[in-house]
């Protein structure tokens, strides 16, 4: 499990805030789902289902017998979240478009989690067996944001595969650049997938690698990753973000994650795009670990202290120098600690 840095006191009192405050605003509102008080004798005996996706008090689940319904959420369970698997009851009579009442949550596999400036540490999807991790070679190709993601994999005990969309948009020698990058994940042991959305390129390959495995698409917003769901899947014909010609933004960002199941087997969850995903709850030492090749070094500099910077007898350094460890890795190393000690300094990550 994640060995997590102990928030600050000014986190952990900003996070409960917030928690008080969303709380007591849900009792305020008393939405109409919140609201319901179902009755024992209108409901039906339990049953299996999984969350497809959740919005606030509802959740729409699909039952073990194929029936997709929107459910409210009782407020014994404490966190929800799309891939789970749930005991719901079905209601002899709907309230509104309400079918049912989840009452509890089986036990997760694995879950996948993003620190938020204002909830602490948040679960975004649970039982899932692999990330794919989203890229497209324009507007930009960052390293960096690539690293950042395996360290969380890593960190959360995930397969990560790398992903990197759109590659019809450009020519053979910008391939040939960003392929001698993707060659230091490679060699690394990630699995990378080279797809295209417009010429097809790469989406087999991608289909096989999602056959009979619960996977998610993350990854900035404008990726492609709603447009990679719909390729996999045509009956999936989510709304994407087509450029709206009035204001020049995208259109159609998803906003809530969203399982949908795959004919051959499995489970892809498509989910909003973030800008930047957030370190700050993980230590030093233990995002040093999930930089992989580091991993048998630790523990061999000279100094129990040393920075893996400048420091006299740094074997990571020497490695590095040695060609052992890529010059890149070694740089988007520090630029993530760097953020890290902005993060503690109480930077506002963006929110996303
Ligand atoms: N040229 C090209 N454009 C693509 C490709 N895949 C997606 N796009 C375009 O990229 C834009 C964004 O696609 P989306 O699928 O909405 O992106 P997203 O990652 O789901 O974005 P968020 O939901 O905001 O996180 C759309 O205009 C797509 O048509 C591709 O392979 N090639
Ligand atoms: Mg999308
Ligand atoms: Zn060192």
């Amino acid at each position: 499990m994640a060995k997590q840095k102990k928030l600050s006191k000014g986190q952990s009192r900003r996070i409960k805030a917030n928690h008080q405050k969303r709380l007591s605003n849900a009792d305020k509102k008393q939405d109409k789902g919140a609201a319901v008080q179902w009755q024992n004798d209108n409901l039906g005996p339990a049953e299996n289902a999984v969350v497809l996706s959740r919005f606030g008090q509802h959740a729409d689940i699909e039952t073990d017998s194929g029936d997709v319904l929107r459910c409210n959420i009782r407020r014994t369970v404490s966190s929800l979240v799309c891939g789970d698997e749930v005991i719901f009851r079905r209601a002899k009579v709907s309230e509104g478009d309400l079918a049912g009442v989840i009452e509890a949550t089986h036990e997760r596999r694995s879950q996948l989690t993003r620190p938020d400036f204002y909830d602490g540490v948040k679960v975004v999807a649970a039982n899932i067996d692999q990330i794919l991790m989203v890229s497209a070679v324009l507007p930009e190709f960052t390293p960096n944001i690539i690293d950042r993601y395996l360290v969380a994999c890593e960190d959360m005990g995930i397969e990560p595969i790398l992903v990197l969309n759109k590659i019809d948009l450009i020519d053979d020698e910008g391939l040939a650049y960003i392929n001698e990058i993707l060659d230091i994940y490679r060699e690394l042991g990630y699995q990378v997938l080279l797809v295209s959305n417009k010429t097809g390129q790469g989406i087999d390959e991608l289909k096989q690698t999602l056959i009979d495995k619960n996977s998610i698409f993350v990854g900035q917003s404008g990726v492609g990753k709603s447009t990679l769901v719909n390729t996999v899947l045509p009956d999936a014909a989510i709304l994407t973000q087509e450029v709206s010609e009035n204001s020049g933004l995208g259109q159609h960002t998803t906003t809530v994650s969203r399982l949908h199941h795959l004919p051959s087997g499995g489970n892809l969850i498509d989910s909003p795009g973030i800008r930047e995903f957030g370190l700050w709850h993980l230590d030093v030492e233990r995002v040093t670990w999930c930089f992989k090749e580091f991993r048998d070094f630790i523990g061999g500099c000279r100094f129990r202290d040393c920075k893996h910077l400048n420091d006299p007898g740094c074997i990571i350094r020497q490695a590095v120098d040695d060609g052992d460890i890529s010059e890149l890795r070694f740089d988007s190393y520090h630029r993530i600690l760097e953020t890290m000690a902005d993060g503690r300094a109480g930077a506002r990550a963006p929110r996303v």
